[in-house]
């Protein structure tokens, strides 16, 4: 891969793994993988859900509602969350398996207490930046590929913003677990990507 390539290695977290507050079935299995994809890669990029305790996106922050209702904040569509990776607590530790010692940037997300960010450029508001498009843009980055969790959320939205901020956007999907909530998301959300020109990769592939 050329120095301009850079990896976005997504939210590989305690809690989105088997045994998580958030887990995604078989999220603990890509990290092998991705511990192999990150040799390849001059420049890697970890991003980290961080949240604080009574975010907005928790359900136990909203009376009579429970995890994975859907509500409205505003103009925002937030699907409610079991209460996952709050900021500081083992939950939110990478998983012990990854090779963090790769990692030139971690970008952490979701600190907003009134607002959720499933990208790690843009958060739900799709107003406030976490800066990560700027520091691409000065280490002129060309490609960004991203892998990790979860395929239909955080993946998902931080290549659709990569894809808007004009980085050449891949998803290495063997190299990705997804939540599947609501049913056949994983499928849909690939759909849109391929649709939006981000290309859909194997690891075989790089
Ligand atoms: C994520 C739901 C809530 C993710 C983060 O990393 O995909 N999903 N917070
Ligand atoms: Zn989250």
């Amino acid at each position: 891969m050329a120095k301009q390539d850079v990896l976005i290695v997504t939210d590989i977290q305690n809690d989105f793994c088997p045994g998580g507050a958030l887990a995604v079935k078989e999220g603990d299995a890509i990290v092998p993988l991705v511990n192999n994809i990150m040799e390849g890669f001059y420049r890697v990029v970890a991003t980290q859900d961080w949240h604080p305790k009574h975010q907005v996106s928790f359900a136990s922050n909203h009376p009579g509602k429970k995890p994975y209702d859907v509500i409205r904040l505003g103009d925002i569509t937030q699907v409610l969350w079991p209460d996952h990776c709050v900021a500081g607590t083992p939950g939110a530790d990478f998983h012990p398996g990854l090779q963090t010692d790769k990692f030139h940037l971690v970008v952490r997300k979701g600190v907003n207490l009134a607002v959720d960010s499933y990208s790690t450029f843009l958060e739900n508001d799709k107003k406030l930046k976490t800066g990560l498009d700027g520091y691409l843009k000065s280490i002129g980055a060309d490609r960004v590929f991203l892998c990790g969790l979860a395929t239909d959320y955080c993946v998902f939205y931080s290549a659709m913003d990569s894809a808007s901020f004009g980085f050449k956007t891949y998803v290495i999907i063997d190299a990705c677990r997804g939540i599947d909530v609501p049913e056949n998301n994983i499928e849909r959300s690939i759909q849109a990507m391929k649709d939006t020109g981000i290309g859909i990769i194997s690891s075989g592939d790089l």
